[in-house]
């Protein structure tokens, strides 16, 4: 086929060509893959840097406001295809490299994932990245720059192995180390009273160095920047103790700071508690804010302006000691009063609460804080005394001032830090409308009634470059033939797709796009998992963190069940289904661990009895991750979204899910909840108890055992599972997790279990109805727009950030 010249894309060929002789070092025949991968991404990167010099200046010039994020998890994933997508020149980098016999997907494989986060509050601060870049706001991610970032997940014989990831071992082409921005951490020591003034001697310091990664917008609008902080000792060797022999003291400095940055901790949720996770949040934390500090105060010159040219968004509690770094800066440093430093402080930072669980809420045992940061724990007091005193004034019972009170007095004493931050910051968040509701009136109903009005919700979004264009180009041919160009810039105006939704023809066009990418998947999936997939089966997909309470084991017990009734009754006309799970365990959860051996252990059974064929499989993908999830999500037609109502904040898989065309079986929980208000209860498959029927069940006395024992398929398949009929070299090894459903069942996969079995019978009936399937699916790609993170970052904008 002649290829039409295109300027473009000889440009960039000649760049690559230049690049890999005199930058990589390599003429065209020796360059190996690697090096060709190298060569285009710096010359792509030429052209961001232009622009990122070029939005640097608009922000000096304009002298607005900056948003700030701090965040000690980016999910970001790669960084080429959104590169390359949002400047436009995809078809050019392809049409450069296939000059050379190269393929661009198969370079695109050779970029490491970086994965510097655990699940949905890394993703979502990796898509706010984006989408801030794309409504050309001035903003700023801070980060930790771990060495390993999220482990790599081998299944073996069934069971989670964690590896660790090196995702800097062939270097980093989108960074660039920045030793002029370099500040000093402290941790321990004294607090010195001087006169009047204070000062902290602390007795151990750290020096944080910035690594900067530019964040192109669509279109390449504008290039904001994401700086992650490393650690190196102030005095990398002490050469007196090493010429005196001691080889291993004389590194101990640089080892301790090397930690600090050495791995992300690898869980969701109950926090570690540990000493070096603390290390962590205050390191990232002060070296931002110190940061911001230098940068406002060289621009502006005096902190009292800092809420009218900051804005300084936390991301969980996790940067929540920003509160007591930026008064300690306003009242040590710069020698304002309290008042008048509480006042900066609280306009300029805003929280976002991403959990209600419990176990999941930060606090810091008090000796431990006291012990590392000794002068924030005397302004962490001197807060805690005078909100007190405002809970006292208006006339708060006991109760109600220990709710708020930022310590926890029961037992050990704890710094709670999402008091802390509910304190400090003028805006506090939920991330949906259900989590912002029961915000108010479960865990922070005290401090609601304290501050009416700082709670707002904004509901998460993800961004449609990554999750619709990057990784479904396919359908977004067919929707942009189907409804014209607007959407690419606003996803709102999908709905578009609405008036056309019945169209047969484009209904065929959708399920072939489907198709192929069915086909894609299953390609890879038998490369990875040697199982072969019909991909004319319904793919029923759950992929996300395994935790209990987002109930990947309602999921395995009903594919028994289900088994179970293919097994009796071949001859019925069954669906063919594919049950895809995929997801990473927290280390040290041993339940998490055990439901991955589950899924396994059921799948191998499944996959292996020939009765039940064609019409069911079951895969477990190992090392779930983005670049997986970008593969998965468009390939499917089924999304589980399952937690028990109440529990998950808002989820963002079910918004990308539905985006991509697939149906959603869920419960009343999260953004599902706006997701079937948007797409109509016609084009969603809703089922379970509600959030406040799960309260009135727990607070009255819930019987999980009766339950069980009355539904036969229910009881059959929990039986079957506790007697080892998937663990015949192990017979007992879910005889507990069984017995945990029989007597306790906390996330009530009892009560919901026959509600959601007559749920999947309503997506099979669906499902049989292929012209009604495709109709639902457009109506889902069309009213899930609303989901943008575009729309996310706007609403942060106008009513926090004030941007
Ligand atoms: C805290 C202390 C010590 C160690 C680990 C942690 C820790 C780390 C990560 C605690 C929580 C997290 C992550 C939480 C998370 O991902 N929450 C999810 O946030 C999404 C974005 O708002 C929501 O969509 C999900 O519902 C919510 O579960």
């Amino acid at each position: 086929m002649q290829i039409s010249p295109n300027p473009e894309a000889e440009l960039l060929e000649a760049r690559i060509l230049d690049v890999l002789r005199h930058r990589v070092g390599k003429d065209e025949r020796a360059a190996k893959p690697h090096d060709w991968f190298n060569a285009a991404v710096l010359a792509l990167r030429d052209d961001v840097i232009d622009r990122w010099m070029e939005s640097t200046r608009k922000t000096y010039e304009a002298d607005g406001k900056r948003v700030y994020y701090l965040s000690l998890e980016f999910l970001i994933g790669r960084l080429l295809r959104d590169a390359m997508t949002n400047l436009g020149l995809v078809r050019e980098m392809e049409q450069a490299l296939r000059g050379h016999g190269l393929d661009l997907s198969a370079l695109e494989e050779l970029e490491p994932d970086a994965a510097l986060g655990n699940g949905g509050l890394g993703r979502l601060a990796a898509c706010f990245m984006e989408s801030l870049a794309s409504l050309d706001i001035p903003a700023y991610g801070y980060g930790i720059r771990y060495v390993n970032g999220m482990f790599r997940q081998r299944v073996d014989d069934g069971w989670q192995v964690e590896l660790p990831e090196t995702w800097l071992a062939h270097g980093n082409p989108w960074e660039f180390e920045r030793r002029e921005s370099s500040y000093r951490i402290g941790y321990g020591g004294e607090v010195i009273a001087d006169g009047d003034a204070v000062a902290w001697r602390p007795a151990e310091q750290v020096e944080a160095t910035a690594f900067d990664t530019p964040v192109v917008g669509w279109r390449g609008k504008r290039v904001n920047t994401l700086r992650l902080w490393s650690a190196s000792a102030l005095d990398p060797i002490r050469l007196d103790a090493f010429n005196a022999g001691d080889h291993l003291g004389a590194l101990a400095d640089q080892m301790r700071a090397d930690s600090l940055v050495r791995v992300l901790y690898p869980a969701d949720s109950s926090p570690a508690g540990q000493e070096l996770r603390l290390r962590q949040e205050y390191f990232f934390t002060s070296a931002s804010i110190q940061d911001i500090f230098r940068r406002h105060m060289q621009h502006h010159g005096d902190v009292r302006t800092l809420p009218d040219k900051a804005a300084i968004q936390l991301n969980d509690t996790h940067p929540a000691v920003a509160v007591a770094e930026i008064m300690r800066i306003l009242i040590d440093i710069h020698a304002l009063g309290y008042d008048e430093a509480w006042d900066i402080t609280q306009r300029t930072v805003g929280y976002t609460n991403h959990t209600l669980l419990p176990e999941a809420l930060e606090s810091w045992p008090l000796p431990l804080f006291e012990r590392l940061l000794p002068r924030h724990m005397q302004i962490i007091y001197a807060i805690n005394s005078r909100v007190l005193r405002e809970a006292r004034k208006i006339g708060m019972d006991d109760a109600e001032v220990s709710a708020i009170s930022l310590i926890d007095e029961g037992g050990d004493r704890r710094v709670r830090m999402a008091n802390l931050a509910f304190a400090g910051a003028h805006s506090v968040n939920g991330v949906a409308a259900l989590h912002t509701d029961l915000m108010k009136s479960t865990v922070f109903s005290s401090l609601h009634k304290l501050y009416p009005g700082k709670i707002n919700n904004k509901t998460n979004g993800v961004t449609p470059r990554r999750w619709l264009q990057q990784c479904n180009p396919g359908l977004t041919a067919t929707l942009r033939d189907a409804i014209g160009d607007a959407f690419l810039d606003d996803a709102e105006q999908l709905v578009a797709l609405n008036a056309v939704a019945g169209d047969a023809i484009l209904g065929e066009r959708i399920a072939e796009v489907k198709r192929a990418n069915k086909v894609a998947l299953a390609a890879h999936l038998k490369d990875l998992t040697g199982i072969r997939l019909n991909p004319d089966a319904l793919f029923d997909v759950q992929v996300k963190r395994i935790h209990e309470y987002k109930r990947q084991l309602l999921n395995l017990v009903e594919t028994v069940a289900l088994y179970d009734q293919i097994r009796s009754h071949p001859e019925r006309d069954w669906v063919p289904r594919v049950k895809i799970f995929g997801g990473k365990a927290a280390s040290s959860y041993h339940n998490a661990k055990l439901i991955i051996k589950l899924a396994n252990d059921i799948a191998r059974r499944i996959n292996a009895d020939p009765s039940v064929g064609g019409v069911l499989k079951v895969v477990f993908v190992p090392n779930y991750n983005v670049s997986l999830a970008e593969r998965i999500i468009p390939a499917a037609d089924l999304s589980e979204q399952i937690s028990t109502a109440g529990m998950e904040a808002s989820g963002t898989g079910n918004m990308k899910f539905a985006l991509n065309g697939a149906l959603t079986i869920g419960t009343l929980d999260g953004a599902n909840i706006e997701i079937k208000d948007r797409v109509g209860d016609e084009n969603i498959v809703i089922f379970g108890l509600t959030a406040d029927e799960v309260a009135a069940q727990r607070a009255n006395g819930y019987d999980p055992r009766a339950l069980i024992e009355g539904n036969r398929e229910l009881h059959q398949a929990v039986e079957a599972i506790s007697l080892g009929v998937f663990s015949p070299d192990d017979p007992h090894r879910y005889t507990g997790l069984m017995d945990g459903l029989y007597n306790s069942d906390w996330f009530m996969l009892a009560a919901d279990f026959e509600s959601y079995a007559a749920a999947q019978r309503d997506v099979e009936r669906r499902w049989r109805d292929q012209q009604g399937w495709r109709k639902s699916a457009i109506h889902n790609i069309a009213n899930v727009g609303w989901f943008s993170s575009d729309r996310t970052i706007a609403e942060y904008a106008k009513d926090i950030w004030k941007v």
